[in-house]
């Protein structure tokens, strides 16, 4: 014998193997559960399999096990899965590349399971494709050391030297990448899987959830309010296109059933409020357009939905603020706080919203679920928090909300803004009759005029639509003659309180960005 004894070699190619498989699903799961948490390959393969066992598999499956089906299923999956990765070790210590190409091939087949489960979309090829990336980089660089180990026992065999032998060093690379691998990659996939099945799991009864219907309904939105123009956004937002910004790197999934919000801090009568006895409460509809503070001149941090909720005015009322108090720190399940003028809340002419309902769906995971707060006239940073579980009625003199300590300004009232949605900023137009259209806002002051300026021309009125209310951005129009060229065109508008949008640029921080949006187009 010259070299490490053969049982042993193929018994820790095999385990590389399985630290392999280990790290592609560990990683595949962490992946899923930003990218969808009901992706994971684990699941997509499982139930590929089900759909593909012939009838007569399955029914004997259920009659030996019962209602333990699904276990034997991941048992036996468990199996072939420990008996494919030993074999992949094996392989790719012999024949260096192939058992590398055929773990490349299991992700293959995961991408296939995973893109072609019923509500899938393309993104879900991403967890199975970064797991096989990285066991193959795992397998390669555990076979690699372990020839390394192997290679320094052939040496001190051959040459045997004096103190610590040739193999210790690689012998312990080897050990650590492969203990330290399997650590690390089952601690990040069982708390991936854990919080994805918890996604999955509120997804479902979120899906079955079925909101009362509003008290106090919202008008319809007027005719008038939407201009048909192509390019131009809709004047309701989309959930699924709803711009998104919050701090969680996972989404909370809360139960509704676990849910409960407490008013506390300075009132006469702390109240706690379930989910089940908030939707027994008259609720009312309101449509309002969110902003974000960091929305730059021109950019899309900004959407306009219809919420269902109840108003934070009557709940805080039942709670009795005490005098002194002016700001109200809403705290989100995950930590985010925002603080908000306790007056702004308390006003009868704004919809301030406990809000459950979405453009007539349950708020989306991503928007807060079961419940967030939607105030018309703030930038969300200081009044939207959404997974919302306590109001502190506080002071700003001895309160801080989460985004005033890093930087941003106390108070966010939204600014007056406007924006151009077609022509695209870069893009060409056939000359003749062009259709400058946009949105604009200055939320809970509403808009009163909106002007386009053509490269040194004057300033002219555009058409506005019906604005829905005065909480709402509101789209607007001019038809130009477009003469062959290049063009510049700016926008601005003037709100309901009789400010027009300043020209000077501000940045984002640390109250929002001012300035006219500014396009160039080309004439042909
Ligand atoms: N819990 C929580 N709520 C939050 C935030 C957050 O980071 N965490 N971000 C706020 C900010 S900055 C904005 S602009 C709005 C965005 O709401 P949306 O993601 O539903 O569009 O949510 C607000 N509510
Ligand atoms: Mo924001």
């Amino acid at each position: 014998m010259t070299d490490m004894e053969p049982r042993r070699r193929t018994l820790l190619a095999g385990a590389s193997g399985v630290v392999a498989a280990v790290a592609t699903l560990g990683s595949a799961e962490a992946v899923a559960a930003f990218v969808a948490p009901a992706s994971s390959p684990l699941l997509a393969v499982g139930s590929l399999v089900i759909d593909l066992v012939p009838g007569w598999v399955k029914d004997l499956v259920i009659a030996l096990f019962g209602t333990n089906d699904k276990l034997v299923l991941l048992i036996v999956l468990g199996v072939l899965v420990a008996a494919l990765a030993v074999g992949i070790g094996i392989l790719e210590e012999r024949r260096p590349v192939v058992g590398s190409i055929a773990l490349a091939l299991v992700g293959v087949v995961a991408v296939v399971a995973a893109i072609t489960r019923a509500d899938a979309g393309l993104d879900w090829a991403f967890s199975s494709i970064v797991g096989a990336a990285v066991g193959i980089l795992v397998l390669r660089l555990l076979v690699t050391r372990l020839r390394t180990w192997d290679d320094a026992t052939v040496a001190d065999e051959a040459r045997p030297v004096v103190g610590a032998s040739r193999a210790e060093l690689p012998r312990r690379s080897f050990l650590v990448l492969l203990g330290g691998t399997a650590v690390g990659a089952l601690v990040v996939g069982v708390g991936a899987r854990v919080a994805s099945a918890g996604a999955v799991a509120v997804e479902t009864i979120r899906k079955a959830l079925k909101l009362p219907t509003a008290a106090v309904a919202a008008p319809p939105v007027p005719a008038g309010a939407e201009l048909g123009i192509d390019g131009l956004t809709p004047v309701v937002s989309a959930n699924d296109s709803f711009y998104r910004i919050d701090t969680a790197l996972q989404v909370p999934n809360i139960d509704p059933s676990t849910w409960s919000l407490k008013i506390t801090g300075m009132v006469e009568q702390e109240v706690e409020i379930g989910f089940e006895e908030l939707l027994a409460l008259p609720l009312q509809e309101s449509i309002i357009t969110l902003t974000c503070v960091s929305n730059p001149v021109g950019g899309d941090l900004i959407g306009n939905a219809l919420w269902l909720g109840y108003p934070i005015r009557e709940l805080l009322a039942s709670a009795k603020p005490k005098a002194g108090a002016d700001m109200v720190l809403s705290r989100s399940i995950d930590g985010f706080t925002a603080g908000t003028p306790l007056e702004v809340l308390q006003d009868e002419d704004r919809d301030s919203l406990l809000a459950v309902g979405m453009n007539g769906q349950p708020l989306p995971l991503q928007h807060g679920f079961p419940v967030r707060m939607v105030v018309p006239g703030l930038y969300g940073y200081v009044s939207a928090t959404k997974w919302v579980v306590e109001l502190e009625v506080t002071r700003y003199a001895d309160a801080r909300a989460y985004w005033t300590d890093r930087g941003w300004s106390e108070r966010g009232p939204i600014k007056t803004e406007s924006r151009i949605d077609v022509p695209r900023n870069g893009g060409r137009v056939a000359a003749g009759n062009v259709a400058i259209a946009g949105v604009a806002w200055a939320q809970h002051t509403g808009v009163n005029r909106v002007q386009v300026r053509i490269d040194d021309g004057d300033w002219l009125d555009t058409t506005l639509a019906t604005a829905i209310s005065d909480d709402t951005w509101v789209q607007w129009v001019l038809q130009w003659d477009a003469p062959a060229g290049d063009h510049t065109i700016a926008v601005r508008a003037t709100d309901a309180a009789g400010k027009t949008q300043s020209e000077t640029p501000v940045d984002v921080v640390p109250d929002g960005a001012e300035g006219w949006h500014t396009i160039s187009v080309g004439v042909d």
